[in-house]
């Protein structure tokens, strides 16, 4: 087989931080980009903004991955799509296990593992036609240590980790590589306001004193570099995290 020479990527979660920032680099880059995520008005900015394609929807409905399913294939017409980037995720709440609140789990099991589960299972069709299919899941260091009041988002983010795992393990025959991207600290406008409630001061205090937690655009560089290596180069597990941040339990504020 001769090398991947189409640029065509689906991003979920493309509406703020992360995935939005991503959507930006790859574009820069000169990748074809659909950009999912349920809010449609902040999809329309960023399609002005930087040329990618719009298409809202929420991950954890089926209809609605259905609906994208299809949409992919009209859009990205031979060789059709071959990089999906499973952004779409996120934390609610810092209770301890005996505190929890169950619907809080529940969401996070939804957004974080069924959503990923749902877009791959749907996307994996067209990217093992396609040859050489790249599925790239943003997960955490959340899931990889456990750590005090992150019960249900580590329960989550190792959850989303073994799905990954299994899924790297299950596609090598197809060609397709499974890439894990698992940032610590990011500062993000949205991931800890959501996280504690819309609680703004809360939501400051984590990044409180924290010279220089990761950025957006810190993450998007390192996911568009992995995506964008030849295609029979696979970067398993990349666990990325700021300098102050040595480890979930060891972070330096000034
Ligand atoms: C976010 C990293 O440290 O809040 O995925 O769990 S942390």
């Amino acid at each position: 087989m001769s090398e991947n020479t189409s640029k065509n990527a689906v991003v979920t979660g493309a509406s703020s931080g992360i995935g939005a920032a991503t959507v930006r680099k790859l574009r820069a880059d000169g990748w074809n980009v659909i950009a999912v995520a349920r809010r449609e008005d902040r999809l329309v900015q960023l399609a002005q903004e930087t040329g990618s394609v719009p298409f809202a929807a929420d991950v954890t409905s089926s209809d609605d991955v259905q609906r994208l399913r299809d949409f992919v294939t009209d859009t990205f017409s031979e060789p059709g799509v071959d990089t999906l980037i499973n952004i779409a995720g996120g934390a609610r709440g810092v209770d301890s296990v005996a505190t929890s609140q169950v619907d809080d789990w529940e969401w996070m099991f939804q957004v974080n593992v069924l959503g990923t589960l749902k877009v791959t299972k749907a996307l994996l069709p067209a990217l093992r036609e396609h040859g050489f299919g790249t599925v790239l899941n943003l997960t955490s260091t959340a899931a990889y240590t456990a750590y005090e009041g992150g019960s249900g988002y580590n329960a989550a983010k190792f959850g989303q980790h073994a799905l990954t795992g299994a899924l790297r393990l299950e596609e090598a025959e197809h060609n397709v590589r499974v890439i894990e991207v698992a940032p610590g600290l990011v500062h993000t406008e949205e991931f800890a306001l959501n996280r504690l409630a819309g609680n703004q001061e809360a939501a400051e205090a984590v990044y409180q004193g924290v010279e220089k937690p990761l950025t957006p655009e810190d993450v998007a560089d390192v996911v568009s570099y992995a995506v964008g290596l030849p295609h029979h180069v696979n970067l398993d597990q990349i666990i990325m995290r700021p300098v102050a941040q040595a480890a979930a339990h060891k972070l330096i504020r000034k």
